[in-house]
């Protein structure tokens, strides 16, 4: 069948609007008609080149939720009609990860997702006659997508396609960050460095998790307004300060933070946000994502003395299993989207989405087809 689809046919160059092929799914997978997707940082990370696992060309996104339109052989958890959040991270209940209630991390499609292509081997995607890759095994910037049955999260149709789509990345794995790697208690203090869409889901998180004091650091200051209107209760800037931002913050919370996110990317602010924590007990949780062949450094004594460094791909949430019912908490107004969502456009228009985030100036666009 033919997708209208944005293509990243190279890195660093602006997605096309093309129509692709879309093959019908094989045995084990689905088609998924999507409504609408987030465009996420990592979108934008992995069109810059800096993915060491990036491929081209290839249909990006990884924040979609859709409606089967099909089901190959074999799928049986799925039927046409059935509401879902495509997953990065697949939940196959079988595998030694899956098996260990260590990890959300199933690896049943980890290999062949990393390589852009279905379990079997190849792609369903194509254009012109020439193989066209998928991404992060969801390829949501394409109207029609076959995703693998494990790959997918059944969720009651009567959530908003438009609004959930966000718990496929971002709110998810800021909120669950909180509450499955690092456990905030209620009266934790925490530091929140990156006010973008994962550090203002984690300022959620913290406020559900009942801390007494979220920091929240950025240095586009035009983001202070929403993370204080979320919840923040200190903004701090660390373009007006001119010491190292950890001694900031350390001298502000009597010792440091309980807890810090990592919320950009950066490998020197993933430094800040480790020392910034209580000596003997605080805890960094990096869930930024850094460019290739880049490197965290710390002195050891930073972890002799009780600091701890974690890290979070999706917030920890198992897909199939947890995020129904985040949809649901979203539906009953404790898990609140509409924040996130400050630009909404078609799908023709998605180069500006990556402009507007680029610049600073959105949380997310949400794409609708
Ligand atoms: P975003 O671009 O919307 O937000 C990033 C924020 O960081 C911006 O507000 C920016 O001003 C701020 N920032 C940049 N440099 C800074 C600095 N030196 N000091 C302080 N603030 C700075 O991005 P996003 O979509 O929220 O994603 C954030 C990061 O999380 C990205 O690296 C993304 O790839 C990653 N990510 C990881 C996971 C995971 O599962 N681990 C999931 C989603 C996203
Ligand atoms: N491909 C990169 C790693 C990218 C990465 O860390 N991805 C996060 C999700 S970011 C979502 O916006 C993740 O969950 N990783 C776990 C996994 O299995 O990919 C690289 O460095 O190769
Ligand atoms: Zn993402």
């Amino acid at each position: 069948m033919k997708s209208r689809a944005a293509v990243a046919f190279a890195a660093g160059e602006p997605l096309q609007i093309v129509e692709i092929d879309v093959e019908p799914p094989r045995a084990g997978e689905v088609l998924v008609r999507i409504v609408a997707t987030g465009v996420c940082h990592t979108d934008a990370f992995t069109l810059s080149g800096e993915d060491p696992e990036g491929i081209f060309p290839a249909v990006l996104g990884h924040e979609g939720g859709g409606i089967v339109v099909e089901v190959g052989a074999g799928v049986t958890s799925l039927q046409a009609g059935d509401h879902v959040i495509p997953l990065y991270t697949a939940e196959c209940r079988a595998c030694k990860f899956c098996l260990s209630g260590k990890t959300n991390l199933c690896q049943a499609v980890r290999a062949t997702q990393g390589r852009g292509l279905m379990p079997d081997g190849t792609t369903r995607f194509s254009y012109q006659g020439q193989p066209i890759h998928h991404y992060m095994g969801t390829s949501t910037f394409s109207e029609y997508t076959v995703v693998p049955e494990i790959s997918l999260a059944r969720i009651t149709p009567e959530a908003p396609l438009e609004k959930v789509c966000l718990l496929g990345c971002g709110v998810t794995t800021g909120i669950g960050a909180v509450h499955n790697t690092a456990k905030v208690q209620p009266g934790n203090t925490v530091a929140v460095f990156g006010l973008g869409g994962i550090g203002l889901a984690v300022i959620q998180g913290a406020v559900q998790a009942g801390a007494s004091r979220i920091l929240a650091v950025d240095i586009n200051a035009s983001k202070f307004e929403l993370a204080r209107s979320m919840g923040a209760t200190d903004c701090v800037n660390p373009r007006e300060n001119d010491r190292p931002i950890q001694e900031v913050i350390v001298e502000m919370t009597d010792g440091g933070v309980d807890f810090s996110f990592e919320c950009i990317g950066n490998v020197d602010v993933m430094r800040s946000a480790l020392e910034c924590c209580h000596k003997g007990w605080g805890e960094s949780v990096i869930i930024g994502v850094a460019g290739a062949g880049q490197e965290i450094r710390t002195r050891p004594f930073q972890l002799v003395t009780g600091r701890v460094w974690r890290g979070s791909a999706f917030g920890g949430v198992k897909g199939r299993t947890q995020l129904p019912g985040m949809v649901e908490q979203a539906m009953r107004g404790e898990i609140d989207l509409d924040p996130f969502i400050t630009h909404e456009m078609p799908l023709e228009r998605i180069n500006e989405a990556f402009d507007l985030m680029h610049r600073g100036e959105s949380i997310r666009t949400v794409i609708r087809f």
